[in-house]
């Protein structure tokens, strides 16, 4: 029959358009992750601590906060900047499993800790230079 056939080859285009269109967004990602105009660190929340302890960045990056075990914590502390400005930082509540992220664009030095855990000793430090 030849409806049959002309079903067969408009399959065949079709399958052949989805594998275009999956190709032209696979090129796509891998050009905007070769773009790395802006830095992200990623600092782990856990076990009562933050991991690494101590980072050091530069201005203009994003530091990203997340929680890998079951417990709620929190980023909380004062940026002190080179240029003598003091910028208080609070994420609020980060739940597991989630993140929060902060960029500094200036440098400075922040000290922070979680108001959940801090008499457990959770606390960080971050250098941007
Ligand atoms: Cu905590």
């Amino acid at each position: 029959m030849k409806s049959q056939v002309v079903v067969a080859i408009t399959f065949v285009f079709l399958i052949i358009a989805v594998i275009v269109t999956v190709n032209m967004f696979a090129e796509e990602k891998i050009d905007t992750s070769n773009n790395n105009e802006s830095e992200i660190t990623s600092i782990h929340m856990g076990m009562n601590m933050f991991m690494p302890k101590q980072v050091t960045i530069e201005p203009d990056t994003t530091v990203l906060w997340w929680t890998h075990d079951r417990e709620i914590h929190n980023v909380v502390g004062i940026f002190k900047t080179y240029s003598g400005e003091e910028i208080a930082i609070f994420s609020g509540d980060i739940p597991p499993k989630a993140d929060w992220s902060y960029t500094f664009e200036e440098s400075g030095v922040f000290e922070y800790t979680c108001g959940y855990h801090e008499t457990q000793g959770m606390k960080g430090k971050l250098v941007v230079n």
